[in-house]
């Protein structure tokens, strides 16, 4: 339904915002509405799904049925990764990351590491609609054939390259980069390496999990924490990079250690090939 959105926004005048602010201070765009809506919808009116976190919504939500099916699950997720490109129909995504869950929780649940999920995942709407699902010990590839409006498994066992020639970084706010960050992609430029920045984290870390290299989105200045959330978007993506043979570090850790303390925290982040990811964690 969402990427199907995406496809006729300009059609159906989707696109612009909606002239307010989301818990993060950003202007929330129409299809940041719509895709959460859906998401909620969908997902709340599933047995078993008791509590979710979005990017969109302040608060954790609880499931109408807690306690009714043993198999009770926790699901955070960004609705719309990369929303600055909605407009110029740009690589966006969704990232969904999943817990399982022990016990009534109504109304009450403690966040967890990221070591502790159960499964990740992130669809990407660009020149096609894929999805790529991380279980345990297995990363798997799916595209939706629009024909008939189901994915397909494509790719099974995924491995990231252990080195790759991409790095993917915001260079704008290099000034305000730790030293060490300025020191690696100093490197890169000496190494010729290839700069690829969609904007879109979604968009960069597939690039690099297929082709190799790291994405950065380091502490700033005005970030010193990084832009980026912790539970529905770093957590997600480092699940599914480590299933994938690479690293996902913050600096100070692996992202799965950090325990979280609230909803939208951020966190810096360091994600890749484990030969680039060393490389430059040994200039930090
Ligand atoms: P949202 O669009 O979900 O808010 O995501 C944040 C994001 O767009 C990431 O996808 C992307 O990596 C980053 O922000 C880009 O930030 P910047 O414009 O500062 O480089």
């Amino acid at each position: 339904m969402i990427s199907g959105k995406l496809k006729r926004a300009r059609l159906e005048d989707v696109l612009g915002d909606v002239g307010r602010e989301n818990v993060q201070g950003e202007v929330q765009q129409k299809l940041d509405v719509i895709a959460n809506d859906i998401l909620m919808q969908m997902l709340t009116g599933r047995d078993g799904v008791v509590v979710l976190g979005s990017e969109e919504d302040e608060r954790l939500v609880f499931g109408a049925r807690s306690g009714v099916t043993d198999e009770q699950f926790a699901v955070f997720f960004d609705p719309l990764d990369g929303s600055s490109n909605l407009d110029v129909a740009g690589g966006v995504g969704t990232i969904f990351s999943i817990y399982r869950v022990e016990g009534d929780v109504s109304g009450d649940y403690t966040l967890c590491p990221g070591h502790e999920q159960i499964a990740a995942g992130y669809f990407l709407y660009g020149s096609s609609t894929l999805l790529v699902l991380a279980t345990a010990g297995d990363v798997s590839m799916f595209v939706l054939d629009p024909a008939v409006g189901t994915f397909f498994r494509v790719a099974t066992g995924m491995q990231i390259p252990a080195q790759g020639s991409i790095y993917s970084v915001n260079e704008a706010n290099l000034d305000s980069f730790p030293d060490g960050f300025k020191r690696y992609i100093a490197k890169c430029h000496e190494a010729g390496a290839s700069a690829r920045y969609a904007g879109a984290m979604v968009a960069d870390v597939h690039r690099v999990l297929l082709k190799g290299g790291v994405f950065l989105y380091p502490p700033t200045a005005k970030a010193p924490n990084g832009k980026l959330r912790l539970m529905y978007e770093c957590n997600p993506m480092a699940k599914i990079v480590k299933e994938a043979g690479g690293r996902a570090e913050t600096g100070n850790g692996e992202i799965m250690d950090v325990t979280p303390t609230a909803l939208h925290q951020r966190v810096p982040v360091i994600i890749g090939s484990p030969e680039n990811v060393d490389a430059l964690l040994s200039e930090l």
